[in-house]
């Protein structure tokens, strides 16, 4: 299946050449970078490799406010107006295998959403994660399902593959998590619908360079916020 790759960056120059180029390798895929002016040149660096890829890559810069969910909206309404037949959504740092890309694409013949899972059976995340790290993603995706009684295992992963016309259900502007939180509220989104959500298992590695922008402020921010999805989105009901 064809799909358009809406990768959100932040400072990522050094993990974009290879990604890009792992990615691309793979006939079906286009890749949509979706920048949020890095200072460290990723969104030039990424117009280079379009300028070398033209129609395989392409660059939204986005301007003003900077967020994960912020950017995963502009890029999902711009793949969709460009005409992608499914859309994946993964991170830039190699945590999400470029690999397993066309497993959550086979998926998608039997789902509407195809979730890369590390809280699945098969499923795993990086060795050097320690205790403690490791606790603290199982308590987060935890509690996000507890509160929003969620069936999805890894309720916060941000490796996910969409129809369409999965997309196209989703009233995007009324998604307002702007930064991490997104992928909890799209889950929950999801299930409220009624989408057909497939978990495949993935093993989650440790970016490969540089930095983590998910400090703890940022995840009390993205806790706070939970209730804030239940009451956008608690009175949704499949289509009829
Ligand atoms: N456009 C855009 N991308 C972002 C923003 N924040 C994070 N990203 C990207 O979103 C992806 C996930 O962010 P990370 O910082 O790796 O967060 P994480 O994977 O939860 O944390 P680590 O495991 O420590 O890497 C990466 O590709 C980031 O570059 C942002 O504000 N805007
Ligand atoms: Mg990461």
């Amino acid at each position: 299946m064809d799909a358009t790759v809406v990768v959100p960056t932040y400072n990522e120059a050094h993990n974009l050449p290879a990604m890009a180029e792992a990615l691309l390798a793979q006939p079906n895929l286009r890749l949509l970078v979706v920048d949020d002016g890095s200072p460290d040149g990723t969104g030039d660096l990424a117009d280079r490799l379009a300028a070398a890829s033209p129609g395989r890559l392409a660059v939204l810069h986005r301007r003003g406010e900077r967020g994960l969910g912020l950017a995963y909206i502009d890029g999902f309404r711009r793949a969709l107006a460009d005409g992608a037949e499914a859309v994946v959504q993964m991170d830039a740092d190699f945590s999400h295998a470029p690999a397993d890309v066309p497993r959550l694409l086979d998926q998608l013949a039997g789902c509407d959403v195809a979730v890369g899972s590390r809280y699945v059976p098969g499923g795993s995340v990086d060795d050097q994660w320690g205790p403690g790290r490791a606790a603290l993603s199982r308590s987060a995706n935890a509690y996000a399902r507890t509160l929003l009684g969620l069936r999805t295992r890894d309720a916060t992963a941000g490796f996910k593959a969409w129809r369409r016309s999965a997309l196209e259900a989703i009233d995007l502007g009324t998604v307002r998590s702007r930064g991490y939180l997104i992928q909890v509220e799209m889950t929950y989104v999801c299930e409220r619908l009624g989408l057909a959500i497939g978990e495949v298992p993935i093993h989650f590695s440790e970016r490969r360079t540089g930095r983590s922008k998910m400090s703890l402020k940022v995840k009390i921010q993205a806790a706070a916020g939970l209730a804030g999805v239940w009451r956008r989105h608690h009175r949704l009901r499949p289509a009829a």
